[in-house]
């Protein structure tokens, strides 16, 4: 055995991960901390595509902070303890990454992830490794695993396979494969088989990876704790023979249990290339069933098949136990890593109130949802405008009519001029440079009872007094006594002898297309009152809407009495003036930008200046 054996990992490894592999660096962690490590195996991460900064991750229950370095000298001048990278770098990043990453003699251990690096690169890579006295893991690997002391990325798989499979204390096994994959199946085999991995490592499936077989053999070899080794080779290449010298001449004594995966290529009449690169034989000897043959002639213990390889596994071992070269120890229960939340969820574990709830709007599957309707749905029945505020404001698809009806009052409160009191405020806001969403915001806030958003007083009002069976000459009386105005009647510049277009265009849709419209029918009798009074007080475009608006809610089929009444009340009626007029004001924005206007002052004469007396 060599005196100099170092151990690959210790319970004091320190690795450097390069590349934003968040959930790889708690999975990482979360190992560690179940292993009752005292300290993160994962001292920073590199990532040259941020600025430096710190990430928080779970230590157990607490949080802790890992920094993100943009420059890898930083990470290895600020962590002179790490010993490891695992490079998560792409395959055509990962050549550079690697070779950086050996400028610094502190790394002893580089596992590289990245696939389909090609394959003229990783030899150069192996020939610098060599040099520098670094030990390669890939690539294309998930990378390896020893129990107590550090794993690589997301090698295991989740916390509920390492508990499974006993990862979290090491054995007396120690296994290396190709495949990624597979090793997470000889942990499972060899903890059910023995008393579990003491440490796995995946070479990776590329033709020349970065250590065979025979590094990793003859470190366990070494290593006092393994007592027994697993070698999952696969067809393709030839480092299984090395394996077999190794056994002939005695540098490898410690029992091996042997298999090669692909014995089915026999099967197939022509060449087979399995999954990996390299898992393709080029001759008669690379073949899995001559491998296996050679490993058996050798004195490994090779198994008929794969299904039989957890047995042969267990004979060894048990042989081991019962000439007291292992010492099975007790089992000590691991300590809780506490499940990550969406995981506990994902399998139905625990539920939590939520915070929020909605009912118009699904984005979370393949394709958003309006009230449940797929987008390429609302395109493809070209439901219009109108049919997304039915989908979204009322959570129901409504009549065309209806639709209709949306879209002429968007049309016709897209605008009334720059004169009108939010127009103004948005071209004040433009001129004084403010941006788009400022200035529409800054006009949407003179909406109010005086200027356009008299909708939904006028619902309440006109409905009340109608359901009350106040006549309209009572309801003109009533708020004329209580002094206060009717919301909806009334324009500064329409009258009937300057009639509001809009209002006639809205009037005569719904008096045709809708079912009943008894409010309107009651806002142009009191219109008829209050126009008789002066002849400005006509039923106005707020008004219009508003009372037509009622009318459907009530009438269409489409709400209960309830439902109407909700929103009546819930004042979501000044919505369509708001979503109309906003149109206009995002106009006037784009106008007065277009028209390069300066800032705007208000001459003096257009100001009457009332200080009081005493301070002229
Ligand atoms: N009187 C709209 O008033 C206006 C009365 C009334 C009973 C009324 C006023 C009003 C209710 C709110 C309303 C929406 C302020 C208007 C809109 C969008 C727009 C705007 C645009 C666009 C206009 C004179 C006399 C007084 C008052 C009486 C007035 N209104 N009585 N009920 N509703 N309406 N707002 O002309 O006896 O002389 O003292 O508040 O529906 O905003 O284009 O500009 O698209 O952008 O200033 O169309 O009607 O009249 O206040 O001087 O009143 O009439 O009590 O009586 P005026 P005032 P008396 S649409």
């Amino acid at each position: 055995e060599d005196g100099h054996f170092r151990p690959l990992f210790t319970p004091e490894s320190k690795a450097i991960i390069w590349g934003m592999q968040t959930r790889a660096v708690q999975s990482m962690l979360d190992f560690d901390f179940v292993c009752r490590r005292s300290e993160p195996s994962v001292v920073c991460l590199v990532y040259p595509f941020t600025g430096d900064h710190k990430l928080k991750f779970y230590w157990g229950h607490k949080e802790v902070l890992i920094p993100v370095y943009k420059k890898m000298e930083d990470a290895m001048s600020n962590h002179k303890d790490a010993d490891v990278v695992v490079n998560f770098a792409s395959l055509r990043s990962a050549y550079d990454s690697t070779v950086e990453t050996m400028k610094y003699p502190q790394i002893r251990v580089i596992a590289i992830i990245a696939e389909g690096i090609p394959e003229n690169m990783t030899r150069k890579l192996i020939q610098l490794a060599k040099k520098n006295g670094v030990l390669i893991i890939g690539p294309a690997t998930v990378g390896g695993i020893k129990p107590g002391c550090l794993k690589i990325g997301n090698t295991g798989g989740m916390m509920d396979n390492i508990l499974h499979s006993k990862l979290y204390r090491p054995g007396s096994v120690a296994y290396v494969s190709r495949s990624g994959g597979m090793s997470n199946e000889l942990n499972n085999i060899i903890s059910k088989a023995t008393n579990g991995v003491y440490e796995g490592v995946a070479i990776g499936g590329d033709r020349y990876p970065g250590t065979n077989f025979m590094d990793h053999i003859m470190r366990y070899q070494a290593d006092p704790a393994v007592k027994m080794i697993v070698l999952l080779g696969e067809v393709g290449g030839v480092e299984e023979y090395d394996v077999c010298a190794a056994l002939k001449d005695k540098r490898l004594t410690k029992p091996i249990v042997a298999w090669c995966i692909g014995t089915c290529a026999a099967m197939f009449t022509s060449e087979v290339q399995f999954g990996h690169a390299g898992s393709c034989a080029n001759s008669e000897r690379e073949t899995a069933i001559a491998k296996n043959q050679a490993l058996r002639d050798h004195g490994a213990k090779v198994p008929e098949s794969f299904d039989t390889l957890g047995d042969v596994i267990q004979e060894v071992y048990n042989s081991l136990v019962k000439c007291g070269e292992i010492v099975p120890k007790p089992e000590v229960p691991p300590p809780t890593v506490p499940m990550d939340y969406s995981w506990a969820r994902e399998l139905g574990l625990i539920r939590k109130p939520a915070s929020f709830m909605t009912s118009i709007c699904d984005e979370r599957g393949q394709e958003l949802l309006y009230a449940g309707m797929p987008i390429s749905d609302v395109l493809k029945q070209n439901i219009g405008i109108g049919g997304v505020i039915s989908l979204l404001w009322f959570q129901r698809s409504l009549p065309p009519y209806i639709c209709k009806f949306f879209e002429m009052c968007l049309m016709v409160t897209a605008d009334h001029g720059p004169a009108v009191s939010g127009a103004h405020n948005t071209i004040v806001c433009a001129r004084a440079g403010k941006d788009l969403v400022s200035s529409l915001v800054s006009g949407l806030l003179t909406i109010g009872d005086r200027f356009g958003g008299a909708l939904d007083g006028a619902a309440k009002q006109f409905s009340e007094a109608y359901d009350i069976g106040l006549i309209p000459m009572e309801f003109v009386n009533t708020m004329r006594k209580k002094g206060e105005l009717i919301m909806g009647i009334g324009h500064r510049v329409k009258s009937i002898n300057n009639p509001d277009m809009r209002v006639k265009i809205i009037k005569d849709f719904v008096l045709e297309h809708f079912p009943a419209t008894p409010l309107l029918n009651y806002a142009l009798q009191v219109e008829k009152i209050t126009t008789s009074k002066k002849p400005n007080l006509i039923l106005n475009v707020d008004g219009v809407i508003a009372v037509s608006f009622c009318d459907f809610l009530r009438h269409s089929g489409s709400f209960t009495r309830e439902e109407a009444q909700e929103y009546i009340e819930m004042g979501s009626i000044n919505s369509l003036f708001v979503l109309g007029r906003s149109i206009g004001f995002i106009g006037h924005y784009m106008d007065q930008k277009r028209l390069k206007q300066g800032l705007y002052r208000h001459p003096w004469d257009d100001i009457s200046y009332v200080l009081p007396e005493q301070y002229n």
